[in-house]
C-alpha cells in the first residue's frame, strides 16, 4: 500500500513529502513530477504568489539510478517566498520578538477554528499550514504514482466544468479531446465560450475584491474491474476517492457519475445496461510468452462493457472497467481583499477579517490536485489487488488476472 505524509508551512522553507509503498523498478525523474507541479501553477484567477514561486521537486531519498529501489521516496519542494518570511516564519525563539500577529479570523478559512483547538493566539500558526500551498505535495506524490499507473495503462486527466455559475456546455467529447482541450486552456476549460464567460467573471470578482469557487471532474481511464470491494465499508472504491478530494482545501462536495442528478431520474432512467462482446485473443497470451503493454488494452477492447456511464465507473464500491469520473465542488476561497465581517480575537471588537495575498479563483488548479489524490486511491486498490515489491512481480500479477477476465 502507498501511504505518504506532508510537512511544510506556506511560507516556511520548504515543503516536504515522504512516501512510502512505491514498488521498485519504477522509472522516475525529477522532471515527471515538475510537469505537474507546474501544472498546478497555471489558471487564469490565481494570486501574486504564483508568480514568485517556480515549483520544483528535488528527490533525495528512495530513487537510484533513475527507477525507484523499493524504499520511501522523499520529495522536498523549496519556497522561494522564504527568503522574505525568514524571521516571520523562524523555528528560532528570538524571532518572537520582531514578528506580528494575526488576530482577526477569516470566515471560511480554519484560522478561528485552528486557534482555539490548539490555544494560539496568532493566526498565523493555523493558516501557514492550512493553505492549499500544501496541495504542491500532494501533486508530487501524485505525479509519481501516475508514473506508476501508466506502466498498466491507467491514465487520469482533469477539466474545470463550472466556475462562478458558468458551466460548461459540450456534449460528446471523447476524452482524448477532453485531455487536449483541459491542457489548451489557463482555466482547463473545454468550451471556449464557456471560459471567456469564467474569465469575466473571474476579472469582476477580483474588482470587487471577491473570489469564485467551482466544479472540476477528474477521469480516470484504463482501470480493470475489479478494484475496490463492496465487502467492507472502508474498502469501497467511491468512498475513498471521496474523501480523498473532500480533503483537498476548500472542498465542499463530491459526486461520482451522475451524482447529485440521480435524484432527478427514475432506476430505468440511469443504470447503465449491460453488454458483452468477445475479448480480442492476444498471440502472447496463447504462446505463454511475457504479455506485454497492449494486452491490457485488448482486455478492454471486449467482454462487458456499457454504452452510458451514468455510475462514474464504480458500482459497489468496485470499478466495472468504465472511465472512473468523480467530480468536486471548490467553495471560493476564504480570503477577500474587502473582508467580511469578524472578532478581533484580543479586543472582541467586531472588525474585517485579515487580508492576506491571495487567489481570485484556483479551481483549474484544484482540478490538477483532484487528479493527484484520486490516482494515489486508484493505485492503492490496484496494489491491493496486484500487490508486489517490484513491477514486474506487479505486472505479472496484473497479467494473470487480465488473461482470467479474457476468459470469463
Ligand atoms: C497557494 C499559495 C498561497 C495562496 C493560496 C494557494 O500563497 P500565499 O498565501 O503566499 O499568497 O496563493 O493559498 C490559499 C488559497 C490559502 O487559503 O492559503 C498555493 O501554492 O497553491
Amino acid at each position: 500500500m502507498i501511504r505518504y505524509i506532508t510537512a511544510g508551512e506556506s511560507h516556511g522553507m520548504s515543503l516536504t513529502a515522504v512516501l512510502e509503498g512505491i514498488p521498485a523498478g519504477l522509472n522516475i525523474a525529477e522532471k515527471d513530477i515538475d510537469i505537474d507541479l507546474a501544472r498546478r501553477q497555471v489558471g487564469y484567477g490565481r494570486g501574486q504568489r504564483m508568480k514568485i514561486e517556480r515549483d520544483r521537486v528535488k528527490i533525495t531519498s528512495g530513487v537510484r539510478w533513475g527507477k525507484t529501489i523499493g524504499s520511501p521516496v522523499t520529495l522536498v519542494i523549496q519556497n522561494k517566498d522564504w527568503e522574505k518570511w525568514k524571521e516571520e516564519m523562524s523555528t528560532s525563539p528570538q524571532c518572537e520578538a520582531v514578528g506580528t500577529r494575526l488576530t482577526r479570523p477569516r470566515p471560511g478559512h480554519a484560522d478561528l477554528a485552528g486557534a482555539i483547538k490548539y490555544n494560539h493566539r496568532d493566526m498565523r500558526n493555523i493558516l501557514e499550514r492550512a493553505s492549499a500551498r500544501e496541495t504542491a505535495c500532494r501533486v508530487a506524490v501524485g505525479a509519481v504514482v501516475k508514473c506508476f499507473l501508466r506502466e498498466f495503462c491507467i491514465d487520469v486527466i482533469s477539466h474545470v466544468r463550472e466556475i462562478g455559475g458558468v458551466t460548461i456546455d459540450v456534449d460528446n467529447l471523447s476524452l482524448e479531446e477532453i485531455g487536449v482541450r483541459a491542457e489548451a486552456s489557463d482555466l482547463r476549460c473545454v468550451d471556449g465560450d464557456a471560459e471567456r464567460k469564467m474569465r469575466t467573471g473571474i476579472d469582476d470578482a477580483k474588482t470587487r475584491g471577491d473570489s469564485l469557487g467551482g466544479v472540476f471532474e477528474v477521469i480516470i481511464t484504463g482501470a480493470p474491474i475489479g478494484l475496490g470491494t463492496y465487502a467492507q465499508w472502508d474498502r469501497k472504491l467511491d468512498g475513498r476517492i471521496a474523501q480523498a478530494l473532500m480533503s483537498i482545501q476548500a472542498i465542499k462536495g463530491v459526486e461520482i457519475g451522475l451524482g447529485f442528478e440521480y435524484a432527478m431520474r427514475s432506476g430505468s432512467q440511469v443504470h447503465d445496461e449491460i453488454y458483452y462482446q468477445s475479448p480480442v485473443k492476444d498471440q502472447k497470451e496463447v504462446s505463454g510468452e511475457p504479455p506485454e503493454k497492449e494486452v491490457h488494452l485488448l482486455a478492454r477492447k471486449g467482454g462487458f462493457y456499457r454504452k452510458t456511464n451514468n455510475a462514474g465507473g464504480i458500482e459497489g464500491g468496485i470499478t466495472n472497467g468504465e472511465p472512473i469520473v468523480a467530480r468536486a465542488v471548490m467553495k471560493p476561497i476564504p480570503t477577500l481583499p474587502i473582508p467580511l465581517k469578524s472578532v478581533d480575537i484580543d479586543t472582541k471588537e467586531s472588525l474585517g477579517a485579515s487580508v492576506e495575498r491571495s487567489d481570485t479563483c484556483a479551481v483549474p488548479a484544484a482540478g490538477v490536485i483532484g487528479e493527484a489524490v484520486v490516482a494515489i486511491e486508484i493505485a492503492n486498490a490496484f496494489l491491493e489487488k496486484f500487490g508486489g515489491d517490484s513491477i514486474e512481480e506487479i505486472n505479472r500479477n496484473y497479467q494473470a488476472y487480465i488473461n482470467y477476465v479474457n476468459n470469463y
